[in-house]
């Protein structure tokens, strides 16, 4: 597995390139424009800066996330094929810089959800909870004025521009099916793909986070059936996966570890985080190992080194720690730790193989 950590620019992190270079093993950062609005084409001297920025701390840039989808696509409205236009323009770009993996996520509407960025935990640390009775009784803009007063940064997927305009995105999904996602979803990868492909790039698309409906709009990137649908929508190379255990691992029917060992030839991402899961349906984000939460961290790192696994990885979420003021989900500390947790997992895995060898 190859190491990466997100990191959302100069000015823009609390986190600094200086102190992800003391992480063991992390060889490059994940990275997007993240000023730049969904559906605007990425101009080429802002990709410049920050490839050059981490590039200068040693760090590759071959994985941006995300390249956010323009809601007129997912809705499948006529004025998509501009936007479209503009995302293969943006694709094209990244190759030119040796971008080899691009995350995007085809959520209508929000990107991930919760209910509170701050709980907190009984050791002290808080992170990011979702209440499910909660999110079943809130109004969605009630939600996002939470969200957005809970954080000083702006959280990746609740850009205000985005939100902006929620009564009038509520009205136009409005009768949107699943069965509708899923053929924007098609006509969307049909443009895209080939572009991607020419451009040396792999799109790996996010799971749903959480994976199933949330305010009555569709969700479809929510289980092993559907990303198997989703994998032969376009069955090209080009066409993968971010297999993100914490988004798909919070439904519990879900088996990640099922799921790596059937997609990670198509994985070209992982990202690796575990969760807490109520019987109520509630869940909680928490550190990375696997007795701290419901998800089998050590189980899932196994079944991506059994298959031989060389796509990139990165600890997803932590917790807040240590009193460290950052944006929630991305402090320094527990993505830290977590990185050691795999490292130390994948490590033995490699020493046992080379001894039997
Ligand atoms: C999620 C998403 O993995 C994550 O950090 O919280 O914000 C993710 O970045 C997007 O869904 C990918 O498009
Ligand atoms: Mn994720």
């Amino acid at each position: 597995m190859r190491m990466v950590f997100r990191w959302y620019g100069e000015g823009n992190d609390t986190v600094t390139l200086d102190q992800i270079r003391q992480i063991p093993g992390v060889e490059g950062v994940v990275w997007a424009l993240h000023d730049v609005p969904a559906g605007e084409e990425w101009p080429m001297d802002k990709i410049r800066a920050v490839v050059d920025a981490a590039n200068r701390y040693g760090f590759h840039t071959e994985v941006v996330e995300s390249v956010n989808v323009h809601e007129d696509i997912k809705l499948g409205l006529p004025t998509r094929d501009k936007y479209i236009e503009n995302y293969k323009r943006t694709i094209e770009k990244l190759g030119q810089v040796g971008v080899k993996v691009i995350c995007y996520n085809f959520m209508p509407v929000f990107d991930w959800v919760r209910t509170d960025l701050n709980r907190k935990n009984e050791d002290g640390s808080t992170a990011l909870f979702y209440e499910k009775a909660k999110l079943e009784n809130i109004d969605p803009m009630e939600l996002v004025e939470k969200i957005t007063r809970n954080s000083a940064l702006t959280m990746p997927g609740w850009e205000p521009e985005r939100l902006q305009d929620l009564s009038r995105l509520f009205e136009l999904y409005k009768g949107v099916t699943e069965e509708d996602l899923w053929r924007n979803l098609e006509y969307f990868l049909q443009e895209i793909i080939p572009v991607a492909q020419r451009s040396g790039i792999t799109m790996a698309i996010h799971p749903d986070d959480p994976p199933w409906s949330v305010f009555g709009l569709p969700r479809i990137i929510t289980n092993q059936d559907n990303l198997r649908r989703f994998l032969q929508l376009v069955d090209s190379p080009a066409n993968g996966v971010t297999l993100c255990s914490g988004a798909l691992g919070a439904n519990p029917d879900n088996d990640v570890i099922a799921m790596v060992y059937e997609f990670a030839d198509r994985v070209p991402f992982a990202h690796i985080r575990n969760v807490k899961i109520y019987e109520n349906g509630d869940f909680v984000e928490t550190s990375h190992r696997t007795q701290d939460g419901s998800l089998d961290i050590y189980g899932i790192v196994k079944a991506y080194h059994d298959k031989g696994y060389t796509g990139y990885v990165r600890p997803d979420h932590g917790r807040q720690l240590w009193g460290e003021q950052c944006r929630p989900g991305y402090g320094l500390y527990d993505r830290a730790l977590g990185i050691m947790y795999l490292w130390g997992i994948w490590d033995s895995l490699e020493r046992a193989k080379g001894e039997q060898a």
